[in-house]
Formats: C-alpha cells, structure tokens, sequence
C-alpha cells in the first residue's frame, strides 16, 4: 500500500528513549502532524474494544434504553411484512451500539406490522438477519401519540429548546397525553427490570418526566438520560408552563447527558432559577432533596469505519456513475445538502446562500449543481407543513431564475434515501452545507467526513451546531446570513485541493477516533462510576 492508496500513507517507528519509563516508539508518518493522529487511529474506540469493556463494565446488570423511536419498524409493502430503519440520528447512532452491547431497547412500536412479529410482552429480537438484543415495543393509542409526541414534544418541547424562532404550542391535553405516555413507558421498563440490577439509558426530550418515576419503580437501576438536543437560556425555558414538573422528573435521573457543555450549563442555570436545589458548579452535579444528578457532556458520533468501509464499496462507486448521469451533474462544482426536512436545519438560508452565491458569481451558472436531499417529517405538525412548501417554492423559484436550457442549479430528492445513496452523495460532493439554526450536534456532518475517502471534499458547517465545537477544521458560517455562506462555497469551490485535503483529513482524525463507541464508552465508563 503507497500513501496514496492508504489515508494513513506508510509508517515509520523510531525508538525514543523517554526517563525512567524505558522506551516508547514514535511513528512518522507522511502528512504532516500525523504521527499524533496514527497513535489517535491505534486507540480508537471500535465495536469490540466495547464490547470487551461493557463485559466488564455491565457485569450481571442489565442494559436498557428507551426513547420514543424504535431502530427497526415492520410495515406491509406488497401484502409483505418489510422492515426499515428510520432516518433518525438517535437510533442510526445506538443500533452500533445496541449491537455490541445487547440488553433490551424499549420504544413506540409505530409500524403498522409491528405487533405481527412481536411476543405477548411486545418483544422482539433485533436485527432480523442477526438477532443481538431485544426490541420491546410498547403500543400508543392515537390520541396518545397525537398530544405527547406531535403536540408536546414536538409542537412544544423542540422549538422551545431550539430557540430557532418559533413558537411553542403549549395546550393542557398535550401535557396530559404527554404524562400518560410517560407512565406506560415506565410500567414497560417496570414490567422487564423489576428489582434487578440495571442501567437504564433514557433518549431524548419525550422523557421528561420518566427518569423520576423509574427511580421510584426500579429500586436498583441507575438512571441516565440524554437530551439530545440543546438545553435553552433558562429565560427562554421560564415560557413552558410545566418547566417545574419536567425539573423535577429530569431530577430523578442518576446522569443527565448533554452533547455539549454549553447546554448542560444552561440547565444548571435553570435549575438555580426554578428550584431549591444546591448545584455544585465544581464537580458539575445538582443535588435536589438529597438526590445527585450529575450533569456532563458526550458528543456524540458515528460508525466511522462502518462508514468509510461503505463509503469504499464498489455499490457506491456504481451509484455515484449513475447519479452524475441521472442528475446531469457537472464534473467539479457539486454540493449536497442531507436533512429531515426540519426548521431547525436551515434549509430555507442554506438555498437563499445558492441564490446569493449565484447572485454573486455568475460565472458558476451552468456549472454548478446543488444536492438538496430533505426527507419530509412530522407532517402532522403545522410548522412542518409550511416548511415543506417553502422550500418546494423557493427550490422552484431559484431554478426558475437561473435555468438556462435543461440545467438547473438545485436538485431536490425528497425521500428517504439508503446509505449506498447517501455514501455516493458525499462522495461525489465538492461541498456540504450543514446550515442548522440550532442543533444539538448534527450527524451528517461527521456522516460526510467519515464518508470522504478521497479527502477532496470541504464541509461548510454552522456555528450553532454541536459539531462545530469539535469539527474547527470546516468553514464554519452564520447561517442568517446568506452572504456568509455563499462566500464560504464560493472558498469551498476554490481553495486548493492542498489545504482541501489537510482540512479534511484532521476532520477525518477527529471524526475517527471520536467514534460512536467512543461516546457509549466514555457514557458506560461513567454509569459504572454511579455504582
Ligand atoms: P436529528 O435532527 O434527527 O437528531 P441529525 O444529527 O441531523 O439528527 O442526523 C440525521 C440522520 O438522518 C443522519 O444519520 C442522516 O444521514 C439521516 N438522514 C437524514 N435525511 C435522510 C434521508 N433523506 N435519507 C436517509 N437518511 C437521512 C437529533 C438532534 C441532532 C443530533 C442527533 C443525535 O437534533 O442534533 O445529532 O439527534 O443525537
């Protein structure tokens, strides 16, 4: 292997006499500053490292994570019983992890032939080709599902705390629906933990109220839960008229976990605020009514190897051929964009950049393609309507601008799309706008670094992300202002492909050895230190 072919180019040891401690070898490697980076490759994290540590770590207790969205969903396609993955950020990240781990998941059973292939207790073993660990389901009603997952957590609790400029929907039934759910998640935990050893790993802003009422049914779990989107100022978060009922529940929690520092300093803040509670800004933990919570921060990540070996396959080399062909895309200027489509994405600033962009540069008009993939979701809720139909009207309107012949500069493909897709997508991208108003981390950033094998593509990413704290090698923008980011593609279309490949390729560092087993592992090595 040459250091072409190889992303770490050919390894050199030398022997270097470090004190007392004898010697320790020291690898040189061809590219610059990466005899840190090889020894960071030699220490990452992978599926087995974790598996070895959470043998130790887990011991005879059991693992349990609940969140709102099941990994795997079984629906009738053709009179058949087919199963998916959701396009989620929280379940693609735990699978891996799930995998390695086994235990037991509980969340919503949504598909329409999920209670087919279910035991009397609503279980399951997952995945079908190779069961690793169970998937218990626990079946809403419709109206359950209307008021706590549209209404409260998503029509209240995700604009509330990504402050991105719309407002939240506060009604009573919705909190009600909301506690409800609550309950029967924990009688489901309940009904499998009972007074074992546990530790139960809580996903995400539908559980607001669940960590307190385990606590009180599970006698010896302890509790984590992750909020994987950002925590507010405590100003923005006084507005929900519930803020002390979901204080206290998220108080019961052993851990409460956040991507970044940042929120979880704005919930400390909250809680000072709301509460009589004592928070121990030195050891970060809160302790209300004798309890302790630890507060900390775990970025989370992605299968990087898993990704990049996909990315290497000759399926996506074959997508990418057939992909140029079938959206006419032109040999260099490429870009893409991955989302649910989501306020909080920025969708709507990231193709009023292009227009700006175009605006600005004429010269592209004609040889420039933009790849905007928005996956409609939560079509249930109003604000999601809206957004869809703004940016099928500004998509139309900016062809429409500056369409000359057949060519157009955006191409939208609105569904959900499968990883060799995405790979190739990524693979074939120039650029890739990452434009979130607010966003806990965002996985698609990491998604392309670890998919951009060839170290040829620069990732444009905003400054309101959680990936921008560790990803400082990208272009990092405001996405309010159009300007800004289209000056930033128009540095992504003409920087040389020198500096192209060193900023990738630190990414591409960081994003290998921040793993996701990394991040189950850093969070396992801190459950264990509970007790
Ligand atoms: P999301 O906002 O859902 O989750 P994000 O980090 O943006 O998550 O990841 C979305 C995932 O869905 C990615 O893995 C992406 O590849 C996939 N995806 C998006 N569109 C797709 C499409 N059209 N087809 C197929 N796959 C698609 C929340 C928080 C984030 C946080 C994650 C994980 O809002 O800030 O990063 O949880 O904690």
């Amino acid at each position: 292997m040459d250091s072409k072919s190889s992303p770490a180019g050919r390894a050199r040891g030398e022997l270097v006499r470090r004190g007392q401690a004898g010697y320790t070898i020291r690898l040189r490697l061809p590219h610059a500053g990466s005899s840190v980076s090889f020894f960071n490759r030699l220490m990452a994290q992978t599926r087995d490292t974790l598996r070895e540590q959470v043998q130790r770590t887990l011991r005879n207790r059991l693992f349990v994570v609940v969140s709102n969205r099941e990994p795997y969903i079984h629906i009738y396609r053709d009179r058949k019983i087919q199963m998916l993955r959701p396009a989620s950020g929280l379940t693609i990240a735990l699978d891996p992890v799930m995998r390695a781990v086994g235990g037991l998941w509980v969340a919503h059973g949504a598909g329409e032939a999920d209670p087919e292939v279910t035991d009397d207790r609503g279980r399951v073993q997952v995945p079908p080709e190779k069961p690793a660990y169970t998937l218990k389901r626990v079946w809403l009603t419709k109206e359950q599902e209307e008021g706590y997952y549209y209404g409260l957590a998503n029509g209240a609790f995700w604009p509330l705390c990504h402050n991105a400029f719309r407002r939240p929907v506060f009604r009573q039934s919705d909190w009600e629906r909301y506690r409800e759910v609550n309950g029967l998640f924990a009688q489901a935990v309940a009904e499998e933990v009972g007074d074992q050893k546990a530790f139960i790993f809580i996903q995400d802003y539908h559980w607001g109220l669940l960590p307190r009422m385990l606590k009180e049914r599970c006698p010896r779990a302890k509790v984590a839960h992750f909020w994987h989107i950002p925590w507010p100022h405590p100003e923005v978060f006084r507005i929900c008229p519930w803020r002390i009922d979901i204080l206290k529940g998220m108080l019961g929690n052993d851990m409460l976990c956040f991507h970044i520092r940042h929120h979880g300093l704005n919930f400390m803040d909250t809680v000072e605020r709301e509460l009589e509670a004592r928070t121990d800004r030195e050891t970060n933990a809160i302790i209300y009514r004798g309890h302790a919570t630890k507060i900390r921060n775990f970025p989370i990540s992605v299968d990087f190897e898993a990704i990049q070996e996909e990315a290497a396959s000759r399926e996506v080399a074959r997508k990418m051929k057939e992909f140029r062909q079938q959206f006419r895309l032109p040999p260099r200027n490429v870009g893409v964009g991955v989302d649910r489509a989501d306020y909080t994405k920025g969708i709507p600033d990231r193709l009023r950049a292009i227009d700006r962009f175009l605006e600005l540069h004429p010269e592209y008009i004609g040889d420039f393609a933009f790849v905007q993939v928005a996956v409609p979701s939560r079509v249930r809720v109003e604000e999601y309507r809206k957004l869809n139909e703004e940016i099928d009207t500004l998509i139309e309107e900016i062809n429409w601008k500056y369409r000359s012949g057949s060519w157009k500069p955006i191409v939208p493909v609105r569904e959900h799309l499968g990883r060799t897709e995405l790979f190739a997508l990524y693979r074939l991208a120039r650029f890739s706008l990452v434009t979130s108003l607010q966003d806990g981390m965002n996985l698609v950033a990491k998604e392309f670094v670890a998919a951009n094998l060839d170290e040829k593509g620069v990732l444009v990413l905003s400054e309101f992300t959680g990936a921008a704290r560790e990803l400082t090698q990208a272009l990092i923008v405001n996405p309010y202002s159009a300007d800004q980011t289209a000056e930033a593609i128009h540095r992504a279309l003409t920087m040389d492909d020198k500096q192209v490949r060193a900023r990738m390729h630190r990414l591409r560092e960081i994003v290998r050895e921040r793993n996701i087993y990394k991040w189950a592992s850093d969070i396992l090595r801190k459950l264990r230190r509970l007790g």
